[in-house]
């Protein structure tokens, strides 16, 4: 029975929490389908008793076809129900996570990540959130954005286990760790090793690593040479960040990298069960190409793009792990590193051979098979594990490159081409044993069957899909259903706001084994978000507040400058003014602060709610402070009154019938 046909059946009034994700096959005819709503009590006019003739003036109306109804059916989610799905989408160079209900498309959350996020009090004078974002800091400098483009929701076994959600920043080489019990970033790591990053973030099947591979050469370390030395001195990295789990934090001392050759790596992914223990990337311009169009040599573009293939890095970690573990490492910035000669001769690196400008690479749910689209190219190359393991443990090679490490037969590594179309990026995964590609040129998605590698059915994307989204699709068992397409830019697509453009991102219905069928357009206000995962939602586990009252947001711990209610106070110090306060339905205790001009203020602030509606705020501008205080969070703040006058501070939440009320006043006294 469809799903369609379900919904004829069901009594509204039992409806779940949980909206059952709606597979139908084909669309009903309009007739049935104004009954159906009409049984739905989704008539128009209740008055009418007659909703069919309704819904088809309404459809009529508004010019709306049997196939957008049928979308619109699959994607309405009455008030109050929630979606099955939330989707993680990256927010590009806003350097935010965007959160997205599916099949609805509402926005949920924007989480601040390598931005300051005003709303959620993240770095805008709150202290444990400052230490976050400092934790990114490159080379002492304070960098407040972030290009965010790859999000790795936690595994446990190859499955999403919905406790953490780490995101990589390319042009700041940082990666983040964001908990999923608060939706807060709560760690920034990065490494002078490497100058920036495209392979990140991925996680390693219970993520035991988050992955983050450079994309441009440099000379390791951060430190210079001249260009004309790109092939001695410049190098690309892949970095292991070893998570603690227990600690809910990458542990940079555990963490290493491994040295690889001045190629552009791009994508990576994790091997998962029989390729467990490996990871995959990608890389382009196996030419060494580094412009110079003024200075009389090729444009780095079409330097990089002249060879016919690039190399699938193929690296065995775990052995990479053992032998850092062996202490055959450098340390190189602050970075421990295994050098390129270590890991290219103790058979940690292999290349195999690429077509043309790869872009994604795509482990199968089953970790037998590794997918890689060719930008250049209108194949979907499937590799096979089983035969570049096999060459590997033999010592099969068919060269080396410059640098030493082993080339494996492309022909001899590979299971199959699927002819897809001009421009393959990005594969994801269903449970039927498709897989689904986005063809940029083409501006399409091509569904195809991994058993014999042959296109089922093309579905016009938009404009220019890059990363395409699946449910739980990079899991060990994705569970199909639904696949949201990323297009680049808006155009022609929703009203006007000016020169630039939104992104879209298409929900589709992949259906089985059927055809696909677009649902919905959402405009996403952001750029440019690159990738995205999505996670049934009921894996998710969130708080609805800190426990015990005065908890430090990022540790989870109670601050040891927690106040209580009765405990507020005001004293001066030798290193400044320290303010204990509390803030409660309606008001702040204390709400007169009174400094001298010049003097350092401390404010220890506690919300001493413990119930989930009962956020406040505390805004003070001209200061450039704002700190959200959700129920039992601590804030810590420190700032120099070095501007004598009056300022108003007032929560910025409208908690109550009396939150306007909820305000107060810093006095800072002039000197003379
Ligand atoms: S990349 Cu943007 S569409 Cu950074 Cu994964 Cu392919
Ligand atoms: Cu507290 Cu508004």
């Amino acid at each position: 029975m469809t799903a369609t046909a379900e919904r004829q059946d069901q009594d509204p009034s039992e409806s779940t929490m949980t909206t059952p994700r709606p597979r139908p096959s084909f669309p009903l005819p309009i007739g049935l389908l104004a009954v159906a709503l009409a049984a739905c009590g989704g008539g128009t006019n209740p008055s009418s008793g007659g909703g069919g003739a309704d819904v088809l003036s309404l459809m009529r109306a508004r010019g709306l076809s049997e196939a957008d109804v049928t979308a619109a059916l699959k994607t309405y989610t009455p008030s109050g129900k929630h979606d099955e799905y939330l989707t993680f989408a990256s927010g590009g160079h806003g350097g935010n996570l965007i959160v997205i209900g599916v099949p609805s498309m509402r926005i949920v959350k924007y989480i601040g990540v390598f931005t300051p996020e005003p709303w959620q009090g993240y770095a805008y004078g709150d202290d444990a959130t400052e230490r976050v974002l400092d934790g990114g800091n490159r080379f002492g400098k304070r960098v407040e954005w972030g290009d965010m483009h790859h999000p790795a929701l936690s595994e446990t076994k190859g499955d999403y286990d919905g406790q953490y959600i780490f995101v990589g920043d390319k042009a700041n080489a940082r990666v983040a760790v964001v908990s999923l019990k608060d939706f807060m970033t709560r760690q920034l790591v990065t490494s002078s090793l490497i100058q920036s990053d495209h392979g990140a973030a991925f996680v390693t099947p219970d993520t035991d690593y988050v992955i983050e591979t450079s994309q441009y050469p440099a000379p390791l370390g951060g430190g210079y040479a001249p260009i004309e030395e790109f092939n001695e001195k410049y190098r690309g990295a892949a970095i292991f960040w070893r998570f603690d789990r227990q600690r809910g934090l990458i542990d940079t001392a555990k963490s290493f990298a491994i040295e690889l050759p001045p190629y552009m790596q791009d994508l990576a992914d994790a091997g998962k069960l029989v390729s467990d223990g490996w990871a995959f990337m990608n890389s382009v311009n196996a030419e060494r190409s580094y412009g110079g169009n003024l200075e009389g040599r090729p444009a780095l573009e079409a330097g990089a793009s002249q060879g016919d293939m690039d190399y699938l890095h193929c690296i065995n970690w775990r052995l990479a792990e053992s032998l850092v573990k062996a202490g055959k490492t450098r340390t190189i910035g602050d970075m421990t590193v295994l050098p390129l000669e270590v890991a290219a001769s103790e058979g940690v690196l292999f290349f195999v051979p690429e077509p043309k400008s790869p872009h994604g690479v795509d482990i199968t749910p089953d970790g037998k098979d590794i997918v890689v689209g060719g930008k250049l190219d209108t194949h979907a190359t499937v590799y096979s594990f089983e035969k570049i393991k096999a060459l590997a443990e033999a010592k099969q090679f068919a060269g080396k490159d410059p640098y030493g490490v082993p080339i494996l037969d492309f022909k001899a590594s590979i299971r199959g081409q699927c002819e897809i179309g001009l421009g393959p990026l990005h594969t994801q995964f269903d449970d039927q044993g498709f897989a689904y590609t986005s063809v940029f040129i083409e501006s399409v998605i091509a569904k195809w069957s991994l058993k014999d590698l042959k296109v089922v059915h093309k579905l016009p994307m938009h404009y220019n899909v890059g990363h395409i989204c699946a449910a739980e699709g990079d899991t060990v068992s994705p569970d199909g259903g639904y696949l949201l397409g990323m297009n680049k830019w808006a155009m022609d697509r929703f009203t006007p706001v000016g020169p630039l453009l939104p992104q879209n991102f298409q929900l589709i219905d992949v259906n089985g084994a059927g055809e696909m069928q677009l649902l919905y357009d959402m405009p996403i206000p952001l750029g440019e978000p690159h990738y995205a995962q999505m996670i049934k939602a009921d894996k998710l586990k969130t708080i609805e507040y800190y426990s015990p009252v005065g908890s430090n947001p990022i540790t989870h711990e109670k601050d040891p400058e927690a106040t209580l209610a009765k405990q507020e106070r005001v004293e001066r110090r030798a290193d400044g003014v320290h303010v204990w306060m509390t803030a409660v339905r309606s008001h702040f205790t204390p709400d007169t602060i009174r400094v001298k001009e010049g003097e350092t203020v401390h404010l220890h602030i506690t919300s001493v709610e413990q119930a989930h509606d009962a956020t406040h705020g505390f805004a003070l501008g001209s200061y450039d402070i704002n700190l959200s205080l959700e129920p039992g969070r601590h804030s810590n703040v420190r700032f120099v009154a070095d501007r004598a006058g009056v300022f108003p501070f007032y929560c910025t939440e409208f908690c109550s019938a009396l939150h306007l009320e909820m305000a107060g006043y810093l006095l800072v006294e002039p000197k003379s």
